[in-house]
């Protein structure tokens, strides 16, 4: 396993350790709200996390105990035009509305306090999410005279059911992590001075799963979502295929006596 790095900017830190890349947005005086600097780099890291040989999981969390992400940054939308706006959203929307969810990689979300608008969006992308005792849910997007532009519409229904996505987009109404948990919007809550050590042995008990497998059931998985069950039985079947001949296949048959040819190197890299 290589030496741990990081990397920082103004918007946000990125450590590597034991296979986990913990990305911490760095904006706790706004909430961690997204600028368009750390959206560009939202979109960079997940590209370039999931090209690491380094990683195999990634975590995004917020600064500090207050907010995992407030959504857009209010204040510097508030000084755009709209033919900005216009250009940007046709510049950077297909890039940002799957900038994580398409990462091959298994991502998880730590959610410690506000979560709200674009921020529960980029929530919605992680493949996990797990909540602290103080979070707070919310898509306000109707309130403010727009809709979530970001995935929301599609995703929540997704994770919550398409009545229940109506009445939360509708009225916008916050909800606590407790019920969040209920609806299937996140896997567990836990105290809040908890969640990173909870969100980090989660990710590193997946880290430490043969890497293919888990990149391989990743798209079946999501084929599941997207696919009739012919479509979704098919894609999982080509999923399963590259396992075949995986170093960590091989190793696995082999220590059963099996035809696993030479052994695989380290589990964990297959
Ligand atoms: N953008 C910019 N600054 C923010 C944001 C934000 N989204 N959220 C909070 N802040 C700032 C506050 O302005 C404040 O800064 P300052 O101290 O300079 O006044 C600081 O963070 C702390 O916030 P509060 O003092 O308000 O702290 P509270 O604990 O009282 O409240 C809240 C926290 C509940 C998070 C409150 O700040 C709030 O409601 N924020 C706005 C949340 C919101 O509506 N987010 C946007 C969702 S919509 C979206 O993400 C999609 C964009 C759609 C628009 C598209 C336009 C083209």
């Amino acid at each position: 396993m290589p030496a741990p790095h990081s990397l920082t900017t103004e918007v946000k830190r990125v450590s590597i350790e034991d296979g986990v890349a913990l990305v911490t947005l760095t904006r706790p005086r706004v909430m961690n709200a997204v600028n368009l600097q750390l959206r560009a780099e939202i979109i960079d890291f997940a590209r370039e996390l999931d090209a690491d040989p380094s990683v195999a999981v990634v975590v995004i969390t917020g600064e500090g105990d207050r907010a995992f992400c407030a959504g857009a940054d209010l204040k510097e939308r508030g000084q755009r035009s709209v033919q900005q706006l216009y250009d940007e959203r046709r510049f950077f929307r297909s890039r940002w509305v799957n900038s994580v969810a398409s990462m091959a990689k298994p991502t998880i979300a730590a959610i410690n306090g506000y979560c709200l608008g674009g921020g529960f969006e980029l929530a919605l992308q992680c493949d996990l999410r797990i909540a602290s005792d103080n979070a707070t849910f919310s898509l306000p997007e109707v309130g403010l005279g727009f809709l979530p532009g970001a995935g929301g519409t599609q995703r929540l229904p997704r994770a919550v059911g398409l009545q229940k996505a109506k009445e939360l987009i509708f009225t916008g109404r916050r909800f606590d992590a407790h019920e969040a948990e209920r609806l299937g919007v996140v896997l567990r809550v836990v105290p809040q001075p908890e969640l990173m050590a909870a969100t980090m042995d989660l990710a590193r008990s997946i880290a430490r799963q043969p890497r293919m497998s888990l990149i391989q059931a990743k798209i079946a998985l999501n084929a599941s979502q997207e696919t009739m069950l012919s479509g979704g039985l098919q894609a999982e079947n080509e999923a399963w295929l590259p396992c075949l001949l995986s170093d960590a296949w091989k190793g696995q048959v082999a220590k059963f006596g099996g035809k696993g040819e030479e052994r695989g190197e380290e589990q964990g890299k297959g």
